[in-house]
Order: structure tokens, then C-alpha cells, then sequence
């Protein structure tokens, strides 16, 4: 290790240590993003549409009490150092109460501390539930270049600790800002919960699982809601459309709410508490 960052500094001032350079760079962990040299901001619609359909779906589709929909969205735009939930790792109180109940304000509380703490949360947003499997909704919000980054959680409504969502989805590509990606979303499993149908009753994970992919063999008990082992793969269960909007100037918050309420946080605990009252009546 010594010797490589000695070759590193050598580096520096040689253009025949161009190759070492190189290999300096190659040596960095894969998961750290370029550096986002955009400037200003970009503003971006977040469009989420269920494809969660009986016929893509059939096995024990909720029909009723309640039928198949989803929760509201909960978006972070966010720095790398900062996930709201990762693949493959304990999912936070807060991302299990949200996934297991829908309820958000553990998982906010949690958002504006590390917005605080370590400056790695601009803002945080929401759009309102999606009340059939195949609903659309949408919402706007904006990125700056330290936060460049996305992520979003939705619960799949009924589950035991289901949802979808994306993890550090990077808006920024080097000097510029990408002007639209579309992804197809498949279900998780929140480690929390061990039901196996989107109906079960709680019955707590212990100790807690981490944060998996629900495939059409994965868990693989016939029980599983999503288990159909003659497909290879699950269809995917929603979509997600990003898209970068027209014109530069700062939006303000809408006197709507529920179309779209960016908030950023810092010291805006007044505007965040109105934002806990609002997901909390819903
Ligand atoms: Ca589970």
C-alpha cells in the first residue's frame, strides 16, 4: 500500500507516470461516483408507475382489504456518503416501519439528522399514494452538484416488509446533467418481516435479515407471494421515469402539497414538521 501511494505522489509530476496514474485511479473503490462538475441545479420530474397487474402478477394478487397499491413515495436527493437503504445491508428503523406499515416519520427523522449531521441530505420529498397496482403518480424536485444523487422508497401495499425503490441513482454525468432515465423496479424485502404472502400476519424477523431481492425462486418456498418458478424472472412490478425539466429557475414550494412538496432540510424543521403532519394523515 505504501509503495503505491508513493508511486501515486510520484506521479504527480512525471507525464511517464502517466500509466501509474492510471493505475492509481484503477485501484479506487468502483462504487465512488465522479466528481458532478454541472453547475447550478437541475430540476426533474419523478414519474412512478405500478405494473403490479393480476395478470402479470396472479398468485394471491390482493383483491380486496386491501386491494394491491402502493404507499406514498419517499425521495432523498443525497451525496454518496448517505443511503437511505442499500442492498444487502440492515435496513434502518425507520426503512422497516415505512416498509412494514407505511408509516414515514422514523424514516424522516432519520433523513433530517443525516442532513445535519453530515451534510450529506439536501432534501427529501414525497408524492401521495398510489392507490391501484397500476397507478401512476409523479413529482418534481430539485439537484444540486454536491447532492447529485437520487433514492426513493415506495411500499408495496399489502406486504409484510415489501417495497421497491432506488438506491444512489446519479442525475449528474461529469459537466452536465442526464437529461432522462427510465428504470424498471423489482420488489425487495426489508429483512424485518417474515411473511411470506402479501397478506401474512407480522411475524418478526429475528435477528433481523438484510435488505434482499425478491425473484421468482428467491425465497424459495412455494408459499412466497412472488414464487413462480417457472419463470426465470419476475416482470418487473413498477417503472420509474426521471426526467429533466425545462427552464432553470428555483421552484417554490406549491400551495397543492400533495402534487409535489420539495423540502430541504438544513435548519427547515419547521416546514419538515408540516411535512411529519401531512404524511401522518395520510
Ligand atoms: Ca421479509
Amino acid at each position: 500500500m505504501e509503495k503505491m501511494m508513493s508511486v501515486c505522489k510520484q506521479s504527480q509530476v512525471s507525464w511517464l507516470a502517466l500509466l501509474a496514474v492510471l493505475g492509481c485511479a484503477s485501484t479506487l473503490p468502483v462504487h465512488v461516483d465522479p466528481v458532478c462538475t454541472a453547475g447550478g441545479h437541475a430540476r426533474y420530474r419523478l414519474a412512478f408507475t405500478g405494473k403490479w397487474s393480476q395478470t402479470a402478477f396472479p398468485k394471491q394478487y390482493p383483491l380486496f382489504r386491501p386491494p394491491a397499491q402502493w404507499s406514498q413515495i419517499i425521495a432523498v436527493t443525497h451525496s454518496s456518503d448517505y443511503h437511505i437503504w442499500q442492498r444487502n445491508e440492515y435496513a434502518s428503523t425507520g426503512v422497516r416501519e415505512f416498509a412494514e406499515k407505511g408509516e414515514a416519520w422514523t424514516l424522516m427523522k432519520e433523513v433530517e439528522l443525516a442532513g445535519e449531521k453530515i451534510q450529506s441530505v439536501y432534501g427529501i420529498f414525497s408524492a401521495p399514494a398510489v392507490i391501484s397496482g397500476t397507478g401512476q403518480n409523479s413529482v418534481d424536485f430539485e439537484v444540486f452538484a454536491r447532492h447529485s444523487l437520487l433514492s426513493f422508497i415506495v411500499r408495496i401495499v399489502p406486504s409484510p416488509d415489501w417495497f421497491v425503490g432506488v438506491d444512489s441513482l446519479n442525475l449528474c454525468d461529469g459537466d452536465h446533467w442526464k437529461e432522462q432515465l427510465s428504470l424498471d423496479l423489482y420488489p425487495y424485502d426489508a429483512g424485518t418481516d417474515s411473511g411470506f404472502t402479501f397478506s401474512s400476519p407480522d411475524f418478526a424477523t429475528i435477528p433481523q435479515d438484510t435488505v434482499t431481492q425478491i425473484t421468482s425462486s428467491f425465497p424459495s418456498h412455494p408459499a412466497n407471494s412472488f414464487y413462480y418458478p417457472r419463470l426465470k424472472h419476475l416482470p418487473p412490478i413498477a417503472r420509474v421515469t426521471i426526467t429533466k425539466l425545462k427552464g432553470n429557475h428555483i421552484m417554490s414550494l406549491p400551495k397543492d402539497l400533495p402534487h409535489s412538496n420539495l423540502i430541504p432540510i438544513g435548519n427547515e424543521i419547521d416546514s419538515l414538521t408540516s411535512m411529519f403532519k401531512y404524511l401522518k394523515g395520510h
